[in-house]
């Protein structure tokens, strides 16, 4: 099988407990969480096993009015992580428990069901952009970052619109000392809203399945071939219009440690926007 070494289900199966008595929405919506990993061999040395999601985008997608909502999840956000049994920052939620994890507490914290992930570490990313030829990106911020490698200030980017190959993609998704993890956040919608649209401009759905094959391990994901190929359809033809969403929070720090305070009422909006878009009533998803 094409899929093998980068296909895992999630433990709890092919459907989210959110979508019990609503399968049938699952045929014009779904949702993928994004995640981006650090597992170098560098950061096992400093980390272990203990790998964080140091990038976290929820992307729910209305197959009926074609369009698609692309939500930044701060990694330092402060929810209540199920397999801690306790409040934590979301990026530890992959660090305790990997994808299986990090997609309940998602589920937990925004009230919607995860149909679908996808994560990849810094070469499957690297390599995906590099495969569709680079990015084309309205770079908001002159900076100076270090390469996929830790090569201090090797990647050097203008302000402005350009075709970003793997390594560029990738120092603009991760720099953050610059301004602060939100604005970093809103830098990994552009380049994902860039790596969308070049996407469509790929070629047929059989070159992903060549690209899956050839990212092998470095990406993990519970979508299979015949999932790519509907997602693809979705996408292709007319435009597809992706709205961007952050979640409003405020600084916290907690014994000395530095937490992002979820603002409540706009977590509230978020949920509901996300439930809307994915066609599911309040009423029909489980209660917390
Ligand atoms: C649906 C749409 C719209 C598009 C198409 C979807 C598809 C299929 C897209 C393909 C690509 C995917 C799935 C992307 C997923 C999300 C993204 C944007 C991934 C790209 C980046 C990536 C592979 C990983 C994240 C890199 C980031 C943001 C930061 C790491 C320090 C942390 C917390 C530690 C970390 C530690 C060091 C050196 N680092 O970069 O320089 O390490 O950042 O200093 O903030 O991190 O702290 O404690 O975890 O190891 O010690 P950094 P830092």
């Amino acid at each position: 099988m094409l899929e093998e070494k980068s296909h895992q289900e999630l433990q709890r199966g092919t459907i989210s407990p959110k979508r019990v008595e609503k399968k049938d929405a699952l045929a014009d919506s779904f949702s993928v969480l994004l995640m981006g990993v650090d597992d170098s061999e560098q950061r096992h040395k400093q980390y272990g096993e203990a790998i964080r999601t140091d990038a976290l985008l929820l992307a729910t997608f209305n197959k009926k009015d074609r369009s698609v909502k692309l939500l930044s999840i701060p990694r330092d956000s402060y929810v209540y992580v199920p397999v801690e049994q306790k409040k934590d920052k979301i990026n530890h939620a992959h660090a305790f428990g990997g994808v299986d994890a990090a997609v309940e507490t998602v589920e937990g914290l925004l009230d919607v069901p995860v149909d679908y992930y996808v994560k990849v570490n810094f070469t499957a990313f690297m390599e995906i952009v590099d495969a569709l030829g680079g990015v084309e990106v309205d770079v908001p911020i002159t900076f100076t970052e270090q390469d996929s490698k830790d090569r201090p200030r090797a990647i050097k980017l203008k302000k402005g619109l350009q075709t970003l190959n793997g390594e560029e993609a990738l120092a603009l998704v991760r720099t953050r000392k610059i301004d602060s993890d939100m604005e970093r956040g809103k830098r990994q919608q552009l380049v994902l809203e860039a790596i969308f649209h070049k996407t469509l401009s790929f070629g047929s759905v059989t070159k992903y399945g060549a690209l899956l094959e050839a990212l092998g391990d470095n990406v993990k994901t519970n979508l299979r071939l015949s999932d790519l190929e509907a997602f693809y359809h979705f996408a292709k033809g007319s435009s597809v219009n992706i709205e961007k969403l952050q979640l409003k929070g405020s600084s916290m720090y907690k014994n000395n440690i530095y937490y992002y305070k979820l603002d409540e009422q706009d977590l509230a909006e978020i949920r509901k926007t996300l439930q809307e878009h994915l066609g599911l009533a309040k009423s029909s998803t489980l209660p917390q």
